[in-house]
């Protein structure tokens, strides 16, 4: 073999387009917002093809037992977003946190924390993984991100993401395949509790069958789209836009 990396390359694609055909036409569910050149766009697909393919009968993430809960879940990047937005509604308790479900949903609305409480509730005993090394088992409590998008009336047909804001200034994009998934929850309680300021108070994201930089903290608003094209670097999420992967299962 003389060259080594071309051969790996070919194999990517062929695997690639192999996992396509397999999944026949929806092929969408497959690719990511945007598709990037190289090996590593090459091996973006392979990765996120397999794995569709391997969770497209929805399985669960693993839950833990109680005895299995870390103590004092760490913390990790922003722990408290410096904007002035937040501070004001940090130091009346979030009394005033609203958070704002618009773009192609039936029914835009805006939901307060109480609002949010009022959804049908979860709870799931996970493991995060965070892609810098590290990882915590933690007691979660929200509403499901589909019963949020069912208070919005339902999404329209044209509808495949979900965008979520930050109040830190982040953003991620998450497609209708985890969208639907049961254990995709806006999260308010941890371990039982609130969920502290340094976890993403007051709500944030637990996508359980992604790392850590797709469980978004801190939520500021939703937006249901149609395509990520436009949308600040165009890629589907801050960590996409600096090269990380979009698709981060883990
Ligand atoms: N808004 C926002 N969300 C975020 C981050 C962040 O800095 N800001 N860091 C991400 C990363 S890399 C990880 S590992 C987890 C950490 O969550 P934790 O602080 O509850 O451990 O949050 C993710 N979500
Ligand atoms: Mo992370």
């Amino acid at each position: 073999m003389k060259n080594p990396v071309s051969r790996r390359e070919f194999l990517a694609g062929a695997g690639a387009i192999g996992s396509l055909m397999l999944v026949g036409c929806d092929a969408n569910a497959y690719l990511p917002p945007k598709v990037r050149g190289g090996l590593m766009g090459v091996s973006d697909v392979l990765t996120m093809a397999t794995q569709r393919l391997m969770l497209s009968g929805q399985p669960l993430a693993q839950e833990h037992d109680v005895s299995e809960i870390t103590k004092n879940f760490p913390t990790w990047g922003n722990t408290n977003p410096r904007q002035e937005d937040f501070q004001r509604l940090l130091s009346g308790e979030f009394v005033d946190w609203r958070l704002p479900v618009n773009g192609l949903v039936n029914r835009p609305i805006s939901l307060s924390l109480e609002d949010l409480k009022r959804l049908p509730q979860r709870t799931q005993i996970t493991m995060h993984i965070c892609e810098q090394g590290w990882s915590a088992i933690g007691q979660w409590t929200g509403a499901p991100l589909l019963e949020v998008l069912r208070a919005a009336g339902g999404v329209a047909d044209d509808a495949r993401y979900v965008v979520v804001d930050t109040f830190d200034g982040w953003y991620e994009s998450y497609d209708m395949f985890d969208v639907v998934h049961p254990q995709t929850i806006l999260a308010y309680g941890l371990n039982g509790k609130d969920l502290p300021l340094g976890n993403g108070a007051p709500v944030r994201l637990r996508v359980e069958r992604a790392c850590g930089y797709k469980n978004l903290k801190f939520l500021k608003s939703i937006n249901v789209v149609s395509s990520m094209e436009g949308i600040r670097g165009g890629t589907g999420g801050i960590n996409s836009d600096s090269n990380w992967h979009w698709y981060a299962g883990a």
